[in-house]
């Protein structure tokens, strides 16, 4: 037979998803095709360049091409629910994502890592964690580097993956080593028909896995049937059987697990309360893991935190400026805004943008404590209207704009805080740039 029947794929997405599992597919001479919905995806010059024979579909989800094909990698920002997709699960193909696949060629343990906040930061410092007890430990997944990549270079001892919502719609058992939902807020209501769709998703996480790490203070992230799996728990109350928390000792708070207290909690490098929690889960992972204690403390008092998580930019004139840019949903803003409130001084708020269909509500009490509102971007009214008649409001245009009208709303002692509560894609090309915009802004102000 001259016409050899190979395997073909179709890819769906032409991102930095679709982009690792065409390379992954064509260094082993596996056939694809790839889809995009876009009528122009900004990454389809590199693209065919790369793979000048490759067949590009665009615009609307062909379903007779998804029905012609073994199997089909879809890429996280696109919904498996779009007709065609769901036309090819019915007639039985098989519909997974590049984490399913990247799972399917290794045998390393896995710590799969979810939740709508702080998932990136814990998992860098699980990462840094298992670094310093000298694992080779790869770390990626959402945090921006597609796993498939790991399979061009020598296997790793550890893999540490965080995991978005959309990537476990597509994973359909994950058997980590060990799994954690670390909180579950509103976020990604553009996406999901339902809070409950949303939380569903999350879940997923816990298919298989042999230890899941949970927190006690947000049911939500406890798996629903835990028999036989082995359970830990973190908080920032005082800790129960199998659990981290927090113990005061001599008048000093304390790391702890169980009874046993582990480091004082000022030793964390991280600022703010919400990473003392985000130090608790991390610890919770590792030992999970069977990471050596000492190492895990010893990266708890190094690990500096990733750009744009409440970071530190810059102090003028008493006023000291935080980037928290990947405040992306009503979660996170809370949280910084907790995080970083001090007794004696306030915060100017900068937020607004793509509020993804979220209810702001939740901000309400928070915001009644600023010392006033700067808005932007297209949800900007919205988080105004939240915050009521008692909060001083204004809207910026730009984010210079917007940094310059912070800094006469603020009195010496307060803290001008960019945290958004919303995607950045009205103004900006990624939460990176809009962080950027941000820093450029303040130091133009400083120079
Ligand atoms: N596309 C369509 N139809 C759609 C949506 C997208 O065809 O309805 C196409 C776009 O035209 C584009 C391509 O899909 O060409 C982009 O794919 P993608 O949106 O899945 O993004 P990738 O570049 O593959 O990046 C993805 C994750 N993006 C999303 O989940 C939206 C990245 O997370 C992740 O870092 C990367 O894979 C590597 O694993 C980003 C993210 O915003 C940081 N995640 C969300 C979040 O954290 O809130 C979940
Ligand atoms: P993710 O990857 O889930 O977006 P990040 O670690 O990048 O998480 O942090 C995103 C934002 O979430 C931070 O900028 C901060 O505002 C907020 N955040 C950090 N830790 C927590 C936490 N433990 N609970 C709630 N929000 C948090």
């Amino acid at each position: 037979d001259l016409i050899a029947k190979s395997r073909l794929t179709a890819i769906v997405g032409l991102g930095l998803t679709g982009v690792s599992v065409a390379r992954h597919l064509a260094a082993r001479q596996e056939a694809f095709v790839m889809l995009d919905t876009r009528e122009a995806p900004g990454a389809l010059a590199d693209f065919t360049q790369e793979f000048p024979d490759a067949h590009v579909e665009l615009g609307p989800l062909n379903a007779e091409t998804l029905l012609n094909v073994d199997e089909i990698i879809v890429s996280p920002g696109v919904p498996i629910a779009e007709a065609a997709i769901q036309q090819a699960i019915k007639a039985g193909i098989s519909v997974i994502g590049d984490i399913s696949l990247f799972l399917r060629n290794i045998t390393a343990p896995v710590i799969a890592i979810t939740g709508s906040n702080a998932k990136s930061t814990v998992t860098s410092l699980v990462g840094d964690m298992a670094e310093r007890a000298g694992l080779n430990v790869g770390v990626g997944g959402n945090i921006g580097k597609p796993v498939l990549e790991w399979l061009n270079e020598p296997a790793k001892d550890l893999y540490v993956l965080e995991l978005s919502s959309f990537q476990l719609e597509t994973i359909n058992k994950l058997n980590a080593k060990v799994a954690t939902i670390l909180n579950v807020s509103e976020d990604h209501m553009d996406r999901y028909d339902s809070y409950a769709a949303y939380h569903m998703a999350k879940q997923r996480i816990y298919f298989g896995a042999e230890t899941v790490v949970t927190n006690r203070g947000d049911a939500l992230t406890a798996p629903p049937l835990a028999a036989g799996v082995t359970q830990l728990t973190f908080g920032l109350s005082k800790p129960d059987r199998y659990g981290f928390g927090l113990i005061t000792k001599g008048g000093v708070e304390h790391l702890a697990y169980e009874f046993k207290t582990l480091m004082p909690v000022s030793e964390i490098r991280l600022p703010g309360r919400h990473n003392v929690e985000n130090a608790l889960s991390a610890l919770a992972l590792g030992y999970a893991a069977g990471l050596p204690m000492d190492a895990m403390l010893e990266s708890l008092r190094q690990f500096a935190g990733l750009e744009h998580r409440c970071q530190w930019v810059a102090e003028h004139q008493g006023v000291e400026f935080y980037n928290d840019s990947k405040g992306t949903n009503v979660g996170a803003t809370l949280a910084a805004l907790e995080g970083l409130r001090e007794a004696d001084s306030k915060i100017v708020l900068i937020a607004g943008g793509v509020g993804k269909g979220a209810d702001f509500s939740p901000l309400h009490d928070a915001l009644q404590q600023t010392r006033g509102l700067v808005l932007i971007g297209e949800d900007g009214e919205k988080i105004a209207e939240v915050a009521g008649d008692a909060v001083k409001k204004v809207f910026a245009e730009s984010m210079t704009d917007a940094v310059n009208k912070a800094i006469t709303l603020a009195e010496s002692g307060d803290k001008i805080l960019l945290s958004p509560a919303c995607a950045s894609f009205d103004m900006f090309g990624n939460y990176e740039l809009r962080g950027q915009a941000f820093v450029d802004a303040v130091k133009e102000v400083v120079a």
